[in-house]
């Protein structure tokens, strides 16, 4: 059955217009300004609402092993929210134990993703180096449609990347056209501070953001830069929560370097006030890292992403029951690190940013899906409104108002850290694939009715370096 979308207000990056869509077989064949229905046609009358392209969360964490218990929301749950937010398409991880081929946890994250209601894709953390690893990048790359790979720079003793390994992986990203990404936080200091915390009988969650201060984060970021930029290769910054960072990401870019950022929706929107609340479960429900910041470095996000220094937003959506936080009561290097907001990602972006005049719609369509399917090479099969383009939507209600709250989410977790929160523009109508994914507060999709999505290798970024290399050995020989 064809889907036909009449008289929406088609917002894309760069456009927005008034016209019909027509799908088939999961894509858009049709775009005009009229389109005539016929009876082999479902028909969906988008009259005075928004129709953009489904948004992709380029960071989430589903049933993620963490830090000794499991992300509470699994493929199922947490696409399912996905769609009710808006969203169509996720980036997950894999996360290798370390001295785990990394293939072997690919397999088992496929696996698992199986029963994911909204489309997938997987970057694939880099935890340990080995020949192994050097070979399974191959394979990942070519045969599994991988093309980023993640190096923790925090969690010491459990998953982190050394410089050593670091740049053994962005040099073997490099060669296979492939692009490194890490989380940026010197893991080194941040054990330091805790302990030196602990030490001093600070236990509790507000020891959190003193235990990874800003500067620990754009030292990471300052080093994972600089070890891009020598040996020639872009790099993505996650979640980037601090001012410094987002200075020293304009610094490089200022000095042509290609580097990327994200930032996440619960930093745009929420400060570290919410540490000092006196109720532990409270406070610990907040826990993720990089923490809230003071509002000072929130404006400066947002000035990121204005100005275009930052590229995406995300939501390291990584949620845990409060059963769980609590396994850190008595410590707060143990309450497990994660929020969920996979479901309120877009309208807290429409609410904090469009409505608030910080930025505008079609800046909102980039910010939440177009710049991560360009970056991670799935444009324009996803991202865009354009024929060919996959038929994956959210049909957008601006003025439509809604209390945010644990009663009505989708997550599995047992809070809501927005809970009461008044928003104004939401979805109300998420389509993936030519299907009706999500309605009016139900989500029709099914378990498994998600595909994975491959990703292709950045041949133009390649070839350019290759080029470069080409041209200096050249130099070289001449010179000889
Ligand atoms: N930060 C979190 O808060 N959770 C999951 C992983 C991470 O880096
Ligand atoms: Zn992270
Ligand atoms: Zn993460
Ligand atoms: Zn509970």
């Amino acid at each position: 059955m064809s889907l036909l979308i009449k008289n929406g207000n088609i917002v894309t990056h760069d456009q927005a217009y008034r016209a019909d869509i027509l799908c088939d077989n999961g894509v858009i064949t049709t775009i005009e300004n009229s389109i005539l229905e016929t009876s082999s046609m479902e028909v969906i009358d988008a009259e005075g609402l928004l129709v953009m392209p489904g948004g992709i969360d380029p960071h989430t964490h589903m049933q993620l092993p963490f830090m000794g218990t499991v992300a509470i929301d699994d493929f199922e749950s947490g696409t399912k929210a996905a769609l009710a937010g808006g969203t169509t398409t996720i980036i997950d991880f894999v996360i290798p134990n370390p001295q785990q081929r990394i293939l072997d946890a690919y397999h088992q994250w496929r696996e698992w993703a199986e029963k994911s209601a909204c489309d997938y894709s997987f970057h694939v953390a880099i935890t340990w180096w080995a020949n192994s690893v050097y070979q399974d990048m191959k394979t990942l790359v070519e045969q599994y449609g991988v093309n980023s790979f993640k190096h923790f720079m925090a969690y010491k003793n459990a998953i982190m990347a050394t410089d050593e390994m670091m740049i053994a992986s962005f040099n073997r990203c490099l060669e296979l056209g492939a692009i490194p990404t890490v989380h940026a936080e010197n893991g080194e200091l941040v054990y330091h501070l805790q302990q030196s915390l602990l030490e001093r009988g600070i236990t509790g969650p507000e020891a959190h953001p003193s235990s990874r201060p800003p500067i620990v984060e754009s030292e990471a970021a300052n080093r994972a830069i600089t070890i891009a930029a020598a040996i020639g290769s872009p790099i993505y910054i996650v979640h980037i929560s601090a001012k410094q960072t987002v200075d020293a990401i304009q610094y490089a870019q200022n000095n042509g370097h290609r580097v990327y950022g994200e930032c996440l929706a619960v930093h745009l929107t929420m400060d570290d006030s919410v540490y000092q609340n006196t109720n532990w479960e409270y406070a610990a429900a907040h826990v993720m890292s990089p923490p809230f910041r003071p509002k000072v470095h929130q404006q400066a996000l947002w000035n990121g992403l204005t100005s275009g220094t930052l590229h995406t937003t995300a939501t390291d959506h990584c949620a845990f029951c409060d059963e769980q936080k609590a396994m850190g009561k008595e410590d707060f290097t143990k309450i497990p690190n994660g929020v969920s907001s996979v479901e309120e990602r877009l309208t807290l972006l429409w609410n904090e940013g469009v409505n608030k005049g910080r930025i505008t719609a079609n800046e909102f369509v980039a910010l939440t899906s177009t710049n991560s399917a360009k970056i991670f090479n799935i444009y324009p099969q996803k991202g865009a409104i354009q024929i060919g383009s996959d038929a994956d939507f959210v049909l957008w209600d601006q003025n439509r108002n809604k209390k945010i709250s644990l009663k009505t989410q989708k997550s599995k977790v047992d809070f809501n850290i927005f809970e009461g929160m008044k928003v104004t523009g939401i979805p109300v109508c998420t389509i993936l694939a030519g299907k009706v994914a999500y309605r009016d507060g139900d989500v029709i999709a099914q378990a498994g009715d998600g595909r994975y999505i491959n990703r292709d290798t950045f041949a133009p970024y390649y070839s350019a370096t290759k080029l470069k290399n080409q041209i200096n050995q050249a130099k070289a020989v001449d010179r000889k």
